[in-house]
């Protein structure tokens, strides 16, 4: 009976909007029926126009959150969001071999939608030797995926390779998201899982300025349904039809680039 409800923890930044980061990652948690814990990693002030300040938490502290919830909680999977730097890196790589919070989804989250660095240039190394290694489900989009592999996407076969050197490099599971090919009318990813089954997920394209959290809300639904007990491919498949749904139904907050709608199912 003790800790029997499915629990799940994101290490993320805080993105005082509401829209991104640790917020849609909470609120996807309790779309998806799970109890969602927070370890934050950063504080970013930001609204519907965008970023306007940020500040990473120090590691003593990032280890206290940690400390406290290993102390307390059975954390059924966790998931990574906006890390800083190496620093914050190292730190929270740490927390994830001393501790057992399950598998990991990590979403190598780098620079937002509408430009803004959550990552620094010196970390992308740390994240690839130290973090993606660890990854049960490593979730990157069209622009991360070039990034950490140095292949350019185009063909399919370009995702294909690009996914072989991201399980190289020690990751699982890896969907690569969100790619929209000029003049077509779907949005696909490319999945690639441990037990070497590949597939194509599409769904419409939708032209709409609230997409922030997409990214965040798609990792930790892939993180509840894991932690509910369900396949990676089925929490993959979950997670891509959540994300569409809450993109398809707006809610009207802000101004400018608003968030998707968690309520939406
Ligand atoms: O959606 C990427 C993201 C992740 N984490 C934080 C953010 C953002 C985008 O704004 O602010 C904290």
């Amino acid at each position: 009976m003790l800790n029997s409800f499915p629990q799940v923890m994101t290490i993320a930044g805080s993105d005082s909007d509401g829209s991104a980061g640790a917020q849609a990652d909470l609120n996807t948690f309790f779309a998806r029926g799970v109890y969602g814990m927070s370890v934050l990693t950063a504080c970013v002030a930001g609204n519907s126009f965008g970023i306007h300040a940020s500040q990473a938490l120090n590691p003593e502290f990032i280890n206290a959150e940690f400390e406290a919830i290993a102390a307390d909680f059975k954390v059924r999977a966790c998931k990574t969001g906006m890390l800083t730097d190496s620093e914050t890196i190292m730190t929270v790589a740490k927390q994830l071999k001393q501790h057992d919070f399950g598998p990991l989804v990590l979403d190598p989250v780098i620079i937002t939608k509408h430009g803004a660095l959550l990552l620094a240039d010196e970390a992308y190394q740390t994240l690839k030797t130290e973090l993606i290694p660890m990854a049960t489900v490593l979730t990157p989009n069209f622009y991360e995926a070039q990034k950490l592999t140095g292949i350019t996407l185009n063909e399919p076969a370009d995702f294909q390779a690009a996914a072989e050197k991201l399980l190289a490099m020690g990751a699982k599971n890896v969907m690569i998201k969100g790619h929209h090919a000029a003049g077509q009318s779907i949005v696909t990813d490319y999945v690639r899982l441990a037990d070497g089954q590949e597939f194509w997920l599409s769904e419409p394209y939708i032209e709409t300025t609230h997409i922030n959290g997409t990214g965040d809300s798609l990792s930790s639904c892939i993180c509840a349904e894991i932690a509910k007990g369900h396949s990676i491919e089925d929490a993959i498949k979950t997670a891509k039809k959540f994300v569409h749904a809450a993109i398809a139904n707006p809610i009207d907050v802000g101004h400018k680039y608003g968030p998707i709608n968690h309520h939406a199912q």
